[in-house]
């Protein structure tokens, strides 16, 4: 339950500030409390790398996510052959039970710990058939605006219809769409996730 006494503009200070994308802020501050969890029960150093961070100079992601989804098992990754120099697309993860409902916001690397033994868990191939593969991978680099990618197989459960259209906007239109949208709601939908 969200508490009574709740100042929101204070504890969701990413509303009030002039933040440059909330959602990686709040996965800022949940891997930290994550990675030191992690740290101090396993006894290890952990790394912790996001989505957006970017190897310099030449602006390259610092991981590639959708490869370590795949490698670690939680999604399988389906690619396109590169076919010309210059055009490429873009290839997608798919979860057996939440399709392409998800994001992969980062990893975490254990610094002190080596299992050199570990059976490593292969992803499911929800889509085998290459056709639709491909039909997939044309839906999500020629009409992903409209979401029907994330529906391709049946999945578990979805983004709200607010999520799903935050995710829509283009990054410069969505803290103004937090203001005027989310944040008159936000005890509301706090409460209702209780
Ligand atoms: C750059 C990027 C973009 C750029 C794309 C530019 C381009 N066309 O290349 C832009 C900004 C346009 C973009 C947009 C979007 N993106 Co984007 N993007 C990324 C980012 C940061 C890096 C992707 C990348 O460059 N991959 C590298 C490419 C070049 O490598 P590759 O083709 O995979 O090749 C490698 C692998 O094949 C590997 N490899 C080799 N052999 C083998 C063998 C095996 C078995 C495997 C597994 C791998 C492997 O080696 C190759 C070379 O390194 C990732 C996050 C991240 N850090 O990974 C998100 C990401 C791919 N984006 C994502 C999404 C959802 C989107 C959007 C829909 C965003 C939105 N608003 O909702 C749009 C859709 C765009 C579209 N369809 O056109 C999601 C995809 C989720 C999923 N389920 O897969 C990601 C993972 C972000 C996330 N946090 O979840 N994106």
């Amino acid at each position: 339950m969200a508490d009574e006494s709740d100042d929101l503009s204070q504890n969701h200070s990413c509303l009030s500030m002039n933040c440059r994308d909330p959602v990686d802020q709040c996965m800022r501050h949940l891997f930290d409390l994550l990675a030191k969890e992690t740290a101090s029960t396993l006894c290890t150093e952990v790394e912790k790398i996001h989505d957006f961070e970017l190897l310099m100079p030449y602006r390259r992601p610092r991981v590639l996510l959708q490869t370590a989804a795949h490698i670690s098992g939680a999604a399988y990754y389906y690619r396109l052959p590169k076919l010309e120099k210059n055009v490429h697309k873009l290839g997608l993860c798919i979860h057996p039970e939440y399709g392409g409902w998800f994001g992969i916001r980062g990893v975490f690397i254990l610094k002190q710990i080596f299992i050199p033994d570990l059976i490593r868990k292969q992803p499911v191939n929800v889509i085998p058939d290459i056709q639709q593969q491909e039909a997939l991978l044309k839906l999500f680099n020629e009409r992903w605006r409209d979401g029907s990618y994330r529906d391709f197989i049946p999945v578990k459960s979805r983004y709200s219809e607010l999520q799903f259209k935050y995710f829509t906007l283009e990054p410069r239109k969505r803290l103004e769409f937090i203001r005027q949208e989310i944040f008159p709601k936000l005890n509301e939908l706090i409460s209702s996730t209780d």
